[in-house]
């Protein structure tokens, strides 16, 4: 995997074109990343990018919510805990049916890769085997398949490795020091255990965070050393910006200045080479020239179509629009 490759289609972004390094990525180093000035650090950020991937190919992943609503715990930046009034309409597991419709209209668009969130603390053995069949029939579309089902109990990533799922997506979100002011129904040890069993399954990881949740800066830094220093790194890394949703704890949270969110992108991309990068939750609240930077900092994923789990992403044709002004295309 990390030998010289040649390149053999321009759009393939799964073709590595340089060795991926995997030092160990030191707190301090990270911070003095950040401490760049803003156009070194994406210089250095873009020419990470270009030596381990075609540039401006963007990895398109559309997302559903399979399991909406009434979840256990009280993650404080969720919509979907049932502890908050958050207005949003509940649904319990969508049957298969209803998942390959959606699917269907992702690849229609262009969707190279489908993930299915469930808002559970994690599936029950008969929840396994329903997602299982999602599984099954969204991979006989020809598309990647990911899902978010929260902590996973022993063999149930493997049951899922062994029904065709290539991603897995678990966060680590913060920093492990911050993570009980966020969330106190598990703990970040909980999240660690379940990407080591996921890893262990042979399946890809798909690890992030959330940005904006009231962390300092270091504990910016602190998530990126966690992520990059797992062995090997996550192959997907999704920079959440915090959506404040009405009803939860971090509803009145001061926004993180771009500026700051942007270097955290390029933070990952530099620590992180060999990862797809994606600019996620919150895109919709950024002008098109925010995402261009996030792009220019080596963001080379996005979720693409109008609906993210709870909330609404930007829509298809205002992408396609950006997608055609900035010269990227799609996988
Ligand atoms: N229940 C599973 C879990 O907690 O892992 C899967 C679903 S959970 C909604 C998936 C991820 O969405 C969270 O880990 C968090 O990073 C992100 N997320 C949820 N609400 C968000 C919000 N309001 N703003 C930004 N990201 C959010
Ligand atoms: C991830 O890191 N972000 C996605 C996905 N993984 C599951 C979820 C974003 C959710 C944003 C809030 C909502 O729509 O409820
Ligand atoms: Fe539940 Fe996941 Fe939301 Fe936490 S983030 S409340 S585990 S759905």
């Amino acid at each position: 995997m990390n030998n010289q490759a040649t390149v053999e289609h321009p759009v393939s972004l799964n073709v590595q074109i340089k060795t991926c390094p995997s030092p160990v990525w030191t707190i301090d180093v990270i911070l003095e990343l950040f401490e760049l000035p803003f156009l070194n650090l994406l210089l250095k950020a873009q020419d990470t990018l270009r030596a381990h991937f075609i540039p401006n190919a963007v990895q398109l992943s559309t997302l559903l919510s399979i399991k909406t609503g009434n979840c256990s715990e009280n993650c404080g930046y969720c919509s979907q805990s049932k502890r908050y009034q958050t207005g949003i309409e509940t649904q319990s597991l969508l049957s298969t049916a209803e998942v390959l419709e959606a699917a269907k209209v992702a690849k229609a668009q262009g969707s190279g890769r489908f993930c299915m969130g469930a808002a559970w603390r994690g599936p029950r053995d008969k929840d396994i085997s329903k997602v299982i069949e999602m599984v099954r029939a969204v991979k006989e579309l020809g598309l990647e398949t990911c899902v978010t089902l929260g902590l996973l109990k022993d063999g149930q990533a493997k049951q899922l490795k062994d029904a065709g799922l290539d991603y897995y997506n678990h966060n680590l979100d913060t920093a492990a020091e911050y993570y009980s002011d966020i969330t106190t129904t598990h703990n970040y040890q909980d999240r660690i255990d379940t990407l080591k069993d996921v890893r262990e399954a042979g399946l890809k990881v798909c690890s992030g965070g959330i940005i904006g949740m009231g962390e300092t800066r270091k504990q910016r830094a602190v998530l990126i050393s966690q992520l990059a220093n797992l062995d090997p790194p996550p192959e997907s890394v999704p920079i959440n910006n915090l959506i404040p949703v009405p009803g939860t704890p971090l509803a009145s949270s001061k926004p993180v200045d771009i500026f700051e969110f942007v270097r955290t992108i390029a933070a990952a991309r530099i620590t992180m080479p060999c990862s797809y990068v994606r600019l996620s939750a919150g895109r919709e609240q950024m002008s098109e020239a925010e995402q261009a930077l996030c792009f220019l900092a080596g963001a080379n994923s996005v979720f693409y179509g109008d609906q993210l789990l709870t909330t609404s992403n930007n829509n298809s044709e205002s992408d396609q629009l950006l997608f055609e002004k900035l010269g990227l295309h799609g996988i």
